[in-house]
């Protein structure tokens, strides 16, 4: 009898045991979210009103990636609205909702001369140089200060130099006024010098935040690349406190794989971090297109790009200097391609419904393909 009863019992765990392993073999594996396969982080650039608003927009960055940045919430315009006032509540959301959800947060950006960034009281803003160091010394302390511990990384300077290397300084808009201001109130009313300064003050408010120095355009503007080549010997020989260089890469379809690999091998060879930190592919490569169809050959192209970018960038940087990739927002229909630049295009890797599209799994194949 009892020989009996558990035999029985053996066959049944035995006939479960089967059962599981059947099904799990039979139930499709769930697919690997991105940062699961990559050998770094992948980020996202974020808006925390979508975050909170949309289901589909928060399940996303929760499922595929561990990193994010907030796209507009720590500029100056969004953090710093009066002169003596700041506004964290937006910016907050994302960050705490991201460190409760165990995501990296990469801010962005302390300084920074875009006249839409800029609160209209620090563009019409007078005074010496003495005033304008308390300014930046004063914002950079508190912002970085608010989130220490919390955002372990800040793009500190953002697009100081021009395409030919030199420091981006004067308006050269043919009309120039504050709202096209293309020069930098920055480099005009703190001398050329304030980089290496902002670096210091950021350091000293959270010494274990990463720094680093954002561009655009490395892929197209090598005068550009070799001022940041030097700008980053100079602050190491200064000992400036700088720890990364992230490279922006809006690029287009015409963005050739030469031009690519140019560019990452260029910050590669800083010996710096290296952050991939606005990727987005244009289709529409810039052109006001509304006619434009999302074919089946602009997305083969866009998909080989993402994929070779994915690749490149395992190939070129050695692990301990990848920060990660990040890419400038979730669905198409966020991207600032169709919602700032107003281009008909699709350049990120989820569609406007938030689902994954042909070019997400050609770059996950680029993610997977080297270790
Ligand atoms: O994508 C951002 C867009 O939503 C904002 O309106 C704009 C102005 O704040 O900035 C865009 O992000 C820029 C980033 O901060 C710096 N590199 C270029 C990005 C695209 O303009």
């Amino acid at each position: 009898m009892r020989v009996k009863h558990w035999l029985i019992v053996t066959v049944v765990a035995l006939a479960l045991w089967l059962l599981s392993g059947y099904q799990m073999s039979w139930l499709a594996a769930p697919d690997k979210a991105l940062w699961q396969v990559a050998s770094f982080p992948i980020g996202v650039g974020c808006d925390p009103s979508l975050l909170e608003q949309r289901p589909g927009y928060r399940q996303v960055i929760k499922t595929e990636y561990n990193s994010v940045t907030p796209e507009t919430e720590q500029k100056w315009v969004s953090i710093h609205p009066e002169p003596n006032r700041y506004s964290f509540t937006k910016a907050d959301y994302l960050v705490n909702w991201a460190v409760a959800n165990g995501k990296r947060v990469h801010g962005h950006t302390l300084l920074w001369h875009q006249p839409d960034a800029l609160p209209k009281w620090l563009k019409e803003f007078k005074g010496d140089r003495a005033a304008w160091e308390k300014v930046m010394k004063t914002h950079i302390e508190t912002v970085v200060g608010h989130y220490k511990g919390k955002v372990k990384s800040w793009d500190v300077v953002n697009e100081a130099l021009n395409d030919d290397g030199t420091l981006r300084m004067a308006n050269h808009h043919a009309n120039p006024s504050i709202e096209n201001d293309n020069g930098s109130i920055w480099a005009r009313n703190l001398g050329s010098d304030y980089i290496a300064r902002a670096f210091q003050y950021a350091h000293a408010a959270d010494p274990k935040a990463l720094l680093f120095y954002n561009e655009y355009g490395q892929d197209t503007q090598p005068l550009r690349v070799a001022a940041i080549t030097k700008m980053v010997a100079d602050f190491k020989r200064r000992k400036i406190p700088i720890d990364g260089l992230g490279l922006q890469f809006h690029l287009d379809l015409n963005a050739t794989e030469e031009r690519i690999t140019r560019a990452i091998s260029s910050a590669e060879k800083t010996g710096l971090l290296v952050h991939i930190s606005e990727l987005d592919v244009l289709v529409s490569n810039w052109k006001k297109n509304p006619d434009l169809v999302y074919s089946p050959e602009l997305q083969k192209q866009q998909g080989a790009k993402y994929k070779f970018i994915a690749q490149e960038y395992q190939r070129l940087v050695p692990k301990k200097q990848r920060y990660g990739i990040t890419h400038w927002n979730v669905g198409d229909g966020d991207s600032w391609i169709t919602n700032w630049m107003k281009l008909k295009d699709w350049p990120l890797l989820f569609d406007d419904k938030y689902q994954r599209k042909k070019v997400y799994y050609d770059y996950r194949e680029g993610l997977k393909s080297i270790k």
